[in-house]
C-alpha cells in the first residue's frame, strides 16, 4: 500500500510536556515519524509519496472555524508577547467558569481552546499539523479512488482533539476529518476503529450524536488512565447516534490474548453496521515497552492486528495517532500493515 508522508511534520519538535509536575522534553517527538518512514522502507511496504495541497474546509466541517483559525496565530501571537520556547496554557475555563467568552491573551485562548497542556506550539508547529492534515487527506483520497487501502503517516496526530479543542498531543483530528470527507463524498456509512493506547475522546465527541459514523475505541480504562474523562464503556452515544459509539476500556496490564478479544467484538460490530470505509487510528502505545502507557502487546502481535481487520473485506485508511517507544513504532506500527497485505 501507499504510505503518505511530511517532512514539514519534524518542523514540531524540542516540545515540552509537564510530567509529574515537571517540563520535560515531550514525548511525542519527530523520531517517531521517522522510524516509522524508515521501516515503511526497509520492508518494501509501498510507494512513499508526500502531501498533495489540502485547504483546512475539511477540517472545518467537523472542528469549529474559529478554532482552526485560531491554530496558525499562536506562535506568532506567543513570540509577539515576548514568550519562547513551548507555547501552552494553564488555565482553562472549566466547571464554575464561564465558557462563552473567548479572552484576548495569548495564554488564555490557549486555555480556552485545550482541556489539558498537552498540546505544545513552537515555531514549526502549525506547519506540522497542517501538513499532518494534508497527510491524512491525499491518503483519505487514494482510498476513494480505489486504493484498497493506504497509510497516512500522520504527525502530529489527532484523535484527541474534539470540535473547538486540542490536547494530548493533538490539534487537527485526521481520522474525524476524513470520517467526514468520506461522508461528504457520497460514503453512506464510516468507522472508525480506534486502536491506540489512549481513549480518542475527541473522535467520540464529534460523532457522539450521529448515525452514520461509527466509532469504536479500545483503550485504558479511563478511570486510572488518560484522557480520564470520557472513554466509559456506558458511553454508547445519543439520539440518532444510540449504538453507535462503543468503548472497550481495559485494565493495566492487559495482554494480547485479552485485547484481541475486544478487536474481535469490535470488528463484529463493525462488519454488522457495514461501512463503505473503514478508517483506522493505529496508535501503537499498546506495545509492552511504551514508555507512557500499560498494555502488554509484543511486536509479532501487530501483524496480527492487520490481519483481523484485512478480515473484514472494506477500503481501509490507516491514520498514524501514538506509540512512543521509538525504537520500536517502526517494526509495530508497519507490522500492522504487512499484516493487512498479509505479507
Ligand atoms: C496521545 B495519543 C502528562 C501525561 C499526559 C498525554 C498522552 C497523550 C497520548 N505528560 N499524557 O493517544 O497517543
Ligand atoms: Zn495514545
Amino acid at each position: 500500500m501507499k504510505t503518505i508522508y511530511s517532512p514539514l511534520h519534524a518542523g514540531h519538535g524540542g516540545t515540552m510536556e509537564l510530567v509529574a509536575g515537571a517540563l520535560v522534553p515531550g514525548f511525542e517527538k519527530p523520531s517517531r515519524a521517522e522510524y516509522i518512514r524508515q521501516r515503511v522502507e526497509d520492508v518494501k511496504l509501498g510507494p512513499i509519496l508526500g502531501p498533495e495541497a489540502h485547504d483546512l474546509a475539511a477540517a472545518k466541517r467537523i472542528h469549529r472555524a474559529d478554532y482552526i483559525d485560531f491554530l496558525p496565530t499562536v506562535y506568532p501571537a506567543w513570540e509577539a508577547s515576548g514568550r519562547s520556547g513551548s507555547a501552552l496554557p494553564f488555565t482553562w475555563p472549566t466547571r464554575g467558569l464561564r465558557g462563552d467568552v473567548v479572552p484576548e491573551t495569548i495564554e488564555a485562548k490557549l486555555g480556552y481552546y485545550s482541556f489539558d497542556a498537552g498540546a505544545p506550539f513552537v515555531k514549526g508547529t502549525w506547519e506540522a499539523i497542517k501538513s499532518s492534515h494534508e497527510v491524512a487527506m491525499t491518503a483519505a483520497r487514494l482510498v476513494k479512488d480505489g486504493e484498497p487501502a493506504a497509510f497516512a503517516l500522520c504527525r502530529p496526530p489527532g484523535h484527541h482533539a474534539g470540535d473547538a479543542f486540542m490536547g494530548g498531543y493533538c490539534y487537527i483530528n485526521n481520522a474525524a476529518v476524513v470520517a467526514q470527507w468520506f461522508r461528504d463524498q457520497g460514503a453512506a456509512r464510516v468507522s472508525i476503529l480506534d486502536v491506540d493506547y489512549h481513549h480518542g475522546n475527541g473522535t467520540q465527541q464529534m460523532f457522539y450524536s450521529r448515525g452514520d459514523v461509527q466509532v469504536l475505541n479500545l483503550h485504558g480504562d479511563p478511570m486510572n488512565e488518560y484522557p480520564f474523562f470520557l472513554g466509559h464503556a456506558d458511553e454508547k452515544g445519543e439520539g440518532e447516534g444510540e449504538g453507535f459509539n462503543l468503548n472497550y476500556p481495559m485494565p493495566a496490564g492487559t495482554s494480547f490474548e485479552v485485547w484481541s478479544d475486544a478487536l474481535d467484538n469490535a470488528c463484529r460490530k463493525l462488519a454488522d453496521f457495514a461501512p463503505d470505509v473503514v478508517v483506522v487510528s493505529l496508535g501503537v502505545d499498546t506495545f509492552e515497552k511504551d514508555p507512557i502507557s500499560q498494555f502488554k502487546l509484543k511486536s509479532s502481535d501487530y501483524p496480527l492486528i492487520g490481519r483481523r481487520i484485512a478480515k473484514l473485506g472494506l477500503p481501509t485508511l490507516f491514520v498514524m495517532e501514538g506509540g512512543y517507544a521509538v525504537e520500536e513504532i517502526g517494526i509495530n506500527a508497519v507490522g500492522v500493515l504487512t499484516g493487512f497485505e498479509d505479507k
